[in-house]
């Protein structure tokens, strides 16, 4: 991890040799133009791209280069062509009669052009339209041998997969930290076909059937008037309806709360939500309900952080992404199965199984993990990857089934649906992204897009002409070893209804539930967040009516929003049940590896630049990122000792951070970090630069570490911040790196959040 981040520091933050030559900044002699630069007149390799283009070079876990595929490259052959192979000579001027004259019909390269620049768009995707993926494998532990015959479940098996994470109400331009569930869809490429596992980063759903998912979905979605807020769910519409449809509180109680915000999608869970049922090789089933666990831990944003990024940097979650896999700091996650007895009840401890709505606490069904996935790629080109890949629930393979969940059932439909107007035809598992990974053999022909070239005369069945080709699997051995072989399970009889079942009528004990394994500051922070949601609403009635719902959760939850709303609590319509907290459910508490985290180092020219480089190498050390911020761009220091500015005061913003450290030295100064220098005679610069104290305080509400090395008292002191309190800590280089590892692991410093509760 250590070469690897420092790729990735000085590739993509612009940590260069300085190229400046001698002759440059003279006055009256023009700046040599780099020969690379010039447009050339014959055919040559590309250039590479910039830092700013893409990752710095790909390199394997062990640190070994593993080059580019060029034939990934679009532009690389020599000549430009048509579509049709066409060499052309020129696209820079359309076909005119005479220099100023009309543009002649005729000119099919420029209707060829254009034609298809006017169609490169396709509709995005009606909901999770907003998504970033990578490429990677899956390697299975064979530990759920016992229960499935799925192959890629099998010991020592290693299957590729694509994952493609989202935000579900926003647009495809819509910005990454919004508030709002993730999705987290994952193909496997097995050798028996495709299974999609189509999860979110929340275990549980706003809705129990799945005719209600287009009412959902409405009320989420922009206001069909102005089509404002993007990307929201702090309006009217979206209250108006979970407050009148009750199933989705417990789904809503889990945005209000830091999931809603994750800090990366490397630092997520994700669910199937629904119970699967797996069956083994003797035909046993069992009901299941699959988690993804990531490895570097669960951890969100603040919500101010997250408001900041939106504008800041609203790709901070895919460039995240996309830098950690580029520079070999490959994301990982552990499949696990909760695993319950296939019994004719359909329920575990009570809970039923087929309700979205409900968890089954992991104290209660321990998860179990069968297998582990590594994302190792980044796609070559977004729209023919990210944009084209097709999930459905109902690409399953054989050992994985569906059960009655009525959710379920109408996403089985809706997948194949959706992708008809997406991908414009029947034919989009033909896409190179979406291929499967096993032999297909179907008598699907023709339609839209068909780029198969079909043999034979006989796609029917049962025929003579083509051999009586292709024929079941298995009825030469005698033994079905194909998907789509059904578990003789009972289905239940009863009359035609339009109803749900007695036990979906439960919409407030899991909440109940989720609330009382929070944390004191989870707490505070999803009072914050229902207060500000509601708050945005305009119509009185909804705020009222959602306080209703708060107070069938907890009591003082509902106070505490009516308070920052100003209206009166409502006293509870149900009855509270006090379940037993689940632990698990808890981002606070526990300690998690450091990778990848941003650490900023704020330093200026006065500095000592060996002690900023032992920083910089001890913080690379342990798997994080080092970015150094100062008054301005450049290179600080001289001789041996120098160091590359990768941020300035004027374009770093704290919610880049996860942490800062102040490196100065002692006697160096009020300069030292970045006062700005007042001209000889002028009254003295002030202890700080405003915007160094800026980020120092921005950090400091966002509950992150403040390191300060060799005297940043009078920095602290300035910013009003008293050293000692927890976080704040000024000491020498040594120490100074193990308190902020400690600190890190922790995520935040937690203790500096108000806790009201
Ligand atoms: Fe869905 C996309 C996850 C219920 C209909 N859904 C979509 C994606 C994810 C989920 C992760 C993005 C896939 C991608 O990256 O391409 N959806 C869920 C989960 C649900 C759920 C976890 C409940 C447990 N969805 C759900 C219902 C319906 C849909 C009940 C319709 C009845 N979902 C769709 C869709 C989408 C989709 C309209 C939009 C684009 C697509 O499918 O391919 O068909």
């Amino acid at each position: 991890v250590k070469a690897v981040t420092d790729k990735i520091t000085g590739a993509l933050h612009g940590d260069a040799a300085p190229t400046d030559g001698p002759e440059d900044g003279v006055p009256g002699k023009p700046a040599p133009v780099s020969p690379q630069l010039v447009e050339p007149t014959e055919p040559v390799e590309p250039l590479p791209p910039k830092a700013d283009q893409s990752g710095p070079e790909t390199v394997s876990p062990t640190g070994q280069p593993t080059g580019a595929d060029q034939a990934r490259v679009a532009q690389s052959g020599a000549y430009l062509t048509t579509a049709q192979g066409v060499r052309m000579p020129d696209t820079d001027h359309s076909l005119k009669a005479g220099s100023r004259g009309p543009v002649l019909l005729q000119d099919h390269h420029l209707r060829e052009k254009l034609m298809h620049f006017d169609h490169e768009r396709i509709p995005e995707r009606v909901v999770h339209a907003r998504g970033s993926a990578a490429h990677g494998v899956f390697q299975s532990y064979g530990t759920a041998q016992t229960v499935t015959k799925a192959a890629f479940l099998a010991r020592d098996t290693e299957t590729p997969v694509f994952v493609r994470f989202s935000t579900v109400l926003g647009s495809r331009g819509s910005a990454d930290t919004v508030r709002d569930t993730r999705g987290f869809a994952t193909k496997f490429y097995t050798e028996e076909g495709v299974f999609d596992l189509v999860g979110n980063n929340i275990p549980v759903f706003f809705i129990q059937d799945a005719i209600k998912f287009p009412d959902i979905i409405h009320a989420g979605k922009p206001h069909p008037d102005r089509e404002i807020p993007q990307a929201q769910s702090a309006h009217d519409t979206f209250w108006d309806f979970v407050s009148l449809h009750t199933e989705a509180t417990h789904h809503t109680l889990w945005n209000m709360s830091d999931r809603g915000i994750p800090r990366s999608f490397r630092m997520m869970e994700g669910f199937g939500v629904h119970t699967f049922r797996l069956v083994n090789a003797q035909g046993t089933s069992t009901l299941v309900k699959f988690h993804w666990k990531p490895k570097l831990g669960v951890h969100s944003l603040v919500w101010e952080e997250a408001q900041i990024l939106a504008g800041v940097d609203p790709d901070f979650h895919r460039r995240d992404l996309f830098d950690a896999i580029e520079s070999g700091a490959f994301p990982q996650w552990e499949l696990g199965i909760q695993t319950f007895p296939d019994t004719d009840d359909q329920t575990f401890e009570g809970i039923d199984l087929l309700d979205a709505t409900k968890i089954v606490p992991e104290e209660l069904a321990p998860v179990k993990p069968v297998g582990l996935l590594t994302l190792n790629a980044n796609p070559s080109n977004f729209f023919a990857e990210v944009e084209q890949v097709a999930f459905h629930t109902g690409h399953l393979v054989p050992g994985i089934d569906a059960t009655d969940d009525p959710l379920l059932a109408g996403r089985m439909f809706s997948y194949l649906d959706t992708q008809l107007t997406r991908l414009g035809g029947p034919n989009f598992p033909q896409i190179p992204i979406n291929r499967t990974h096993a032999p297909v053999n179907d008598m699907l022909r023709d339609g839209f897009h068909q780029t198969a070239v079909h043999r034979g005369v006989a796609p029917y069945k049962p025929n003579s002409l083509d051999g009586g080709c292709p024929f079941y699997a298995g009825t030469d051995t005698g033994t079905f070893t194909g998907a789509f072989i059904e578990v003789p399970v009972e289905v239940p009889a009863g009359r035609k209804v339009r109803e749900a079942p007695a036990s979906f009528a439960d919409h407030f004990s899991q909440a109940r539930l989720f609330w009382l394994s929070m944390s004191p500051v989870e707490r505070e922070h999803i009072i914050a967040a229902y207060t500000f949601e509601l708050a945005k609403c305009y119509e009185q009635a909804i705020k009222e009516r959602t306080l209703g719902v708060l107070a069938n959760i907890d009591p003082e939850l509902c106070a505490q929003v009516a308070a920052g709303l100003g209206l009166p609590a409502p006293a509870a319509t149900e009855v509270l049940v006090d379940a037993r907290p689940s632990p698990a459910l808890s981002q606070v508490g526990r300690t998690w590896p450091l990778d990848g985290r941003v650490i900023g180092i704020v330093t200026g020219q006065a500095m000592d630049m060996v002690g900023v480089n032992g920083v910089r190498r001890a913080i690379l050390d342990a798997g994080m990122v080092p970015l150094v911020v100062a008054a301005a761009g450049g290179v600080l220091g001289t001789g041996d000792d120098t160091v590359t500015v990768q941020r300035t005061f004027a374009t770093a913003r704290s919610v880049e951070f996860d942490a800062l450290i102040f490196a100065g030295v002692p006697g160096a100064g009020a300069d030292a970090y970045g006062a700005r220098d007042a001209k000889a005679g002028a009254p003295r610069p002030p202890v700080s630069d405003p915007r160094v104290l800026a980020l120092l305080t921005e950090a400091y509400q966002h509950g992150k570490a403040l390191i300060g090395l060799g005297g940043a008292e009078a920095l602290f002191e300035a910013a009003g911040i008293s050293v000692g309190e927890p976080g704040v800590v000024v000491t020498d280089g040594a120490q100074g790196m193990r308190q902020l590892m400690e600190l890190l692991a922790a995520h935040r410093v937690w203790e500096r959040f108000p806790a009201a509760m």
